[in-house]
């Protein structure tokens, strides 16, 4: 016959420890969320309540009442759902912060002197990151949603209405500085952010604090004075919306100082002191392509439509399309003052896009009046474009 023996009562407190220290060691949900993540190439993850940033859509929509979004009908379109994480998706409750380090290797503005050479932004110097983070994102949703054996996720990046910066910065990824951007104790300026947002419960992390103080030098270094105040981007006047949001001719007013930048902007990220802690980012789909630092102006004034496509095949220039980025180069050929563009600029008063041939006539004005004018009255009466007709009727 089996008696049954209670074990003394040490035992028992021993195996109460052993099972207690056992589940300390087991990592907590939002700890597998970190390790995973870090695993998938993210250098920053953090977590918050899907009603973080209240004040956020109060903000938006007053810089919306400004017009600062410029021609991005698309943010008026979707203002009321980019308000609120809730408002996009009502059932979520947790949202998981994403940042991807992608600091350039060298100084992003060294390029800016050299007058035959384009400047093209940091971020667009390879791969489109939109592609490579929503991929990861993707995976990391599945992983959560593993590990927790319930739930629902949805995954964002750049392109949905999510206000990603005031988001990150209630999650503590960093803090938005006077540039607008999402500034990193740890990273600097150099941040891609992206989101998951889930109706799964997570702790959430503390917020990060404003650390800009006085400094000042992100708004003092924009090349078009695109800020009204510090916090507060007018788009309409800022080089990376005019490079590749904006559509039609670019405004006069800010054609000279422009200068080179034929794709983005990055003057006021780069400056930003932060960045001394910032490091070259571990991502080499992301790291520049010797093709896209500093290109020659001349090389990409001859990109036809099928050059151009095979040369920004899988970068986010490629969305621009060519005749817009033609705009760009022949902006950039105009301020370079040197002589030897003047036939690159000729010969572009003949293309086919009338956005290229009112941008070829700019060129020509500022590189050689005197040609120009011994162009106007014959060139002028041929053009059926009102829009070049009207650069024709303005260059110097
Ligand atoms: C529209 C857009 C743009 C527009 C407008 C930029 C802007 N600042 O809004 C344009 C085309 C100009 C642009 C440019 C760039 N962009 Co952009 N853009 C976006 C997008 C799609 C939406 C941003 C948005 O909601 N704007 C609306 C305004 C109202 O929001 P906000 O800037 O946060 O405005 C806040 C402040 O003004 C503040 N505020 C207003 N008043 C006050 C007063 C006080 C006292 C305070 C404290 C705050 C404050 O409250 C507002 C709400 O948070 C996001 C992706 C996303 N889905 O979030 C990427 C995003 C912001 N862009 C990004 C990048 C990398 C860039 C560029 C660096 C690209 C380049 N090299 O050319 C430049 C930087 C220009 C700049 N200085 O902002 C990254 C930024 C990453 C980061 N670390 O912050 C994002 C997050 C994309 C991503 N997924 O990584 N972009
Ligand atoms: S990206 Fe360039 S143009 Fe735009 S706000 Fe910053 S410094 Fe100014
Ligand atoms: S440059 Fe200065 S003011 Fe601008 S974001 Fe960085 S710390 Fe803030």
């Amino acid at each position: 016959m089996q008696t049954h023996v209670s074990p003394p009562l040490t035992a028992v407190r021993k195996d109460r420890d052993r099972r207690a220290k056992q589940a300390s060691a087991a990592p907590s949900i939002e700890e597998a969320i970190r390790a995973r993540a870090f695993e998938l190439g993210f250098d920053v993850c953090r977590f918050a309540p899907a009603e973080a940033a209240p004040a956020q859509g109060e903000r938006l929509h007053a810089w919306l009442q400004d017009g600062a979004h410029g021609d991005m009908s698309w943010m008026l379109d979707t203002a009321d759902r980019r308000a609120a994480p809730r408002a996009l998706w009502p059932e979520a409750t947790s949202l998981v912060m994403l940042g991807l380090n992608y600091g350039p290797e060298t100084d992003p503005l060294a390029s800016l002197s050299q007058r035959d050479r384009a400047t093209i932004s940091v971020y667009a110097r390879n791969r489109d990151y939109h592609d490579l983070i929503k991929g990861r994102l993707k995976q990391l949703a599945a992983f959560m949603l593993k590990r927790a054996g319930a739930g629902d996720a949805k995954v964002f990046v750049d392109t949905a209405p999510v206000m990603e910066k005031p988001l990150a910065q209630t999650a503590g990824v960093g803090w938005q500085g006077k540039h607008t951007n999402l500034v990193s104790r740890d990273f600097g300026s150099w941040l891609f952010l992206g989101a998951i947002f889930t109706n799964l419960r997570l702790d959430p992390d503390p917020p990060e604090q404003d650390h800009c103080g006085s400094c000042r030098k992100c708004l003092d270094i924009c090349p078009t004075a695109a800020f009204p105040a510090p916090y507060r981007l007018d788009a309409r006047r800022c080089v990376s919306y005019l490079t590749i949001e904006h559509k039609g001719p670019i405004p006069l007013e800010f054609r000279a100082n422009i200068g080179n930048r034929i794709y983005g902007c990055d003057d006021c990220l780069a400056v930003c002191p932060w960045n001394k802690y910032a490091s070259a980012g571990r991502e080499a789909k992301l790291a520049a392509r010797p093709e896209f630092d500093a290109p020659p102006l001349a090389q990409l004034a001859r990109l036809d439509d099928a050059a151009f496509r095979a040369l920004f095949a899988g970068s986010p220039i490629k969305r621009i399309g060519r005749d817009r980025f033609m705009r760009n180069v022949l902006i950039a050929i105009g301020n370079t003052g040197l002589p030897e563009f003047v036939a690159e600029a000729e010969r572009l008063i003949d293309d086919a896009a009338p956005i290229v041939r009112g941008a070829a006539v700019w060129a020509l004005g500022r590189l050689s009046p005197t040609r120009l004018a011994e162009l106007r009255r014959q060139r002028l009466a041929a053009e059926p474009d009102e829009t070049v007709r009207q650069e024709w009727r303005q260059a110097a």
